[in-house]
């Protein structure tokens, strides 16, 4: 079967396909609620539950020092790296858009973010789009005063909204006019479409998956003592142009391609249209060999 452009979960052949793969009941539910809600969460189960903990041990040394973020602690952290991969994970959101998921980057979080509401296409896009999702684990029961996740049902099926449509009229936007146009842009729009707004109050061990447009954050933190120890993977699909839409013009078809690592293998994953190779800037490929060489986190 050749690989879907559009997600399936998202393709107007969903009955179709679904009527044609039969699959069990679990999955298609999964598929089903993130067709129309756009996000799902799932109980990942004991065994990720006791995974938690290691993962946590594994990046406090970096939060005691000060840190609010740890990126790709999956480079050092063998409890982080198999949560990020859970086998599990990958073949619910295979079966969801027809094509081969892999995560790239993760994001520990030891209180909430507070991140202003965003969807990710804006940061990690693709071509077919919206080959991209988060799974957001909790890795310690979320409590409503910790700054839990928040998003918006439904707001993944709105049109992408770039940098244009935010009001950067320049083929090469600047990093602050990310602050400046798209996030106070974004959030008129979201508030325009009176969508429902949702807390992630998870319990350990659950994890949310959105899709790359569903509006998100992290909502104010009601406790300053509290904690919300959390593990947000992103993941791309096999076969695709992944690129970087903060930096890119989609207007004029100038892409920041990327070569993003696959936890599986460590190492970039060659972007393509329909089986042929991209080429990202020679600029890309050395970063991401130097990259894929040192595997270091980045502590933020
Ligand atoms: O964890 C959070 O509060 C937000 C994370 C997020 O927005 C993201 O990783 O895209």
């Amino acid at each position: 079967m050749s690989l879907p452009d559009v997600p399936w979960f998202e393709s107007e052949g969903l009955e179709a396909y679904l009527a044609a793969q039969g699959f069990d009941p679990q999955t298609e539910a999964f598929i089903r609620k993130l067709a129309v809600d756009g996000y799902v969460v799932v109980d990942l189960g004991d065994a990720a539950r006791r995974l938690c903990d290691a993962a946590v041990a594994d990046t406090e040394p970096h939060f005691a020092k000060g840190a609010t973020r740890v990126q790709d602690a999956w480079y050092r952290s063998a409890a982080v790296r198999e949560l990020a991969t859970w086998p599990a994970m990958r073949q619910l959101l295979r079966a969801a858009y027809g094509r081969d998921p892999f995560p790239f980057q993760t994001l520990n979080f030891r209180r909430g973010s507070t991140q202003a509401l965003h969807a990710d296409t804006i940061h990690f896009s693709s071509q077919p789009e919206r080959f991209m999702c988060g799974v957001w684990i909790a890795l310690e029961d979320v409590r409503a005063e910790a700054g839990p996740l928040v998003y918006h049902p439904g707001s993944h099926k709105l049109p992408i909204m770039t940098m244009r449509e935010a009001g950067v009229n320049s083929g090469r936007p600047e990093p602050e006019d990310y602050g400046r146009h798209f996030e106070p842009r974004f959030a008129e729009r979201i508030a325009a479409t009176g969508l429902p707004r949702h807390e992630a109050l998870i319990r350990k061990g659950e994890a949310l998956v959105w899709a790359a447009n569903l509006a998100h954050g992290g909502s104010p933190i009601l406790d300053p003592d509290s904690t919300r120890r959390s593990l947000v993977v992103h993941c791309y699909f096999e076969d695709c142009v992944y690129y970087t839409p903060l930096v890119s013009d989609e207007a004029t078809g100038r892409l920041d391609v990327r070569l993003p690592p696959s936890m599986r293998s460590g190492v970039g994953v060659w972007p393509r249209r329909n089986g042929r190779r991209v080429w990202p800037a020679p600029k890309r490929i050395l970063q991401a060999v130097v990259r894929d060489v040192l595997r270091r986190p980045w502590i933020g």
